[in-house]
């Protein structure tokens, strides 16, 4: 067997990926997994998926079948020591996150996990103590967060509009997060961890500033809810600057996936996610109406956000590094979801604890 030197040591060669191919394995080809698979194997350069694992072997079998070349790994550790994986995606259930992350960080491999980081503050703390280690002694970063709609071109617009200074200082952000529908395990504490969460790194992201206070109302809950889950829910950010951030997160609509952004400044506002492709007007037995098509899923809305930083994330980690959102993100993002679901519970105001970097 030949071999090549790489960020993570000498690494045995196989013989059908080229030698400068970033040799990927999935762990959990769930729905995410399994798109992520199908897009590094179709749409993304410079990588190959050599490996997957999931606890579903047969799931894992079919998706393996895809990819020529691709092994069936049914123990994630080893996939993570497995000398022929070189970087490694991570889109198995929140709480083996910690146990994975840490096995690449502890490898030296670069590694991109879909959020959560961990599944509370504490243990991503421990991600970002194990990844600034790792950073202080070689100078680079293996963790990346799967925060994807920094990728979107949308949001990544109204981040420069900001930054350019043309709408002035921003004061409040509106934020409108529905989902058609959800599966009934699906508990108002998840529409924080699972679904706010995005709008907590969009905040983030966009006011680059950390998040103080989280408050939850709930406003009479919907027929269609899950039984005895409060669903829609309001929930506020201050930020550390004094902004307001306000979310309605609606997971039980019934319409389609609705995700909206819209920033008030001191000399304007913007907004994004309006879905405004091709309007279209037509008579109806009701009378004339004009409409657009709505993204019926999360996948489809942020198809190309998901494109844009999975090819980005190989580009890096082909360099032995990441680029996007990281350990601090993912923990930031934990933390204020911790203080989400107490804010939630107890109905007051809850301040966001994060530790000294
Ligand atoms: C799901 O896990 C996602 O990440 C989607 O983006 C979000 O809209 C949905 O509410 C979550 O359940």
């Amino acid at each position: 067997m030949t071999t090549t030197e790489t960020s993570a040591g000498v690494l045995p060669v196989m013989a059908d990926v080229p030698a400068d191919e970033l040799r990927v394995a999935v762990l959990g080809v769930g729905m995410m997994g399994a798109d992520h698979v199908a897009r590094l194997h179709s749409r993304i350069s410079g990588a190959r998926v050599v490996a997957v694992s999931d606890a579903f072997t047969d799931k894992a079998e079919q998706v393996a079948a895809e990819v020529p070349g691709c092994r069936v790994i049914a123990d994630p550790l080893a996939a993570i020591a497995d000398r022929g994986v070189d970087a490694v995606v991570i889109a198995s259930p929140g709480q083996f996150h910690e146990a994975q992350v840490l096995a690449c960080v502890h490898r030296g491999i670069p590694v991109l996990c879909e959020k959560p980081l961990t599944m509370d503050a504490e243990s991503s703390l421990a991600v970002v103590r194990a990844e600034d280690e790792f950073a202080a002694r070689t100078g680079r970063r293996l963790v990346q967060v799967g925060f994807m709609r920094r990728f979107d071109p949308e949001y990544a617009q109204l981040r420069g509009l900001i930054a350019s200074g043309a709408i002035g200082e921003p004061l409040v952000v509106h934020c409108v997060h529905r989902n058609a529908a959800v599966p009934p395990h699906f508990t108002s504490e998840m529409m924080i961890t699972d679904s706010v969460v995005h709008e907590v790194d969009v905040a983030r992201f966009l006011l680059d500033e950390e998040i103080a206070a989280v408050t939850v109302l709930r406003p009479r809950p919907t027929r269609h809810a899950v039984a005895g889950q409060s669903d829609p829910l309001l929930v506020t950010f201050e930020m550390a600057g004094g902004r307001i951030v306000d979310v309605e997160c609606f997971v039980s609509t019934g319409v389609a996936y609705e995700v909206r952004t819209e920033v008030v400044a001191e000399d304007g506002s913007a907004m994004i996610g309006l879905d405004a492709g091709l309007v279209r007007q037509t008579g109806a037995p009701s009378g004339a109406i004009r409409s657009t098509a709505i993204a019926p899923g999360f996948r489809e809305r942020f198809g190309r956000a998901y494109d844009i930083e999975v090819q980005r994330w190989v580009d890096a980690a082909r360099r032995g590094t990441i680029d996007g959102p990281g350990v601090w993100d993912g923990y930031a993002a934990s933390a204020v979801c911790t203080a989400g679901v107490e804010a939630l519970r107890s109905g007051q105001r809850t301040e966001v604890r994060l530790a000294q970097r």
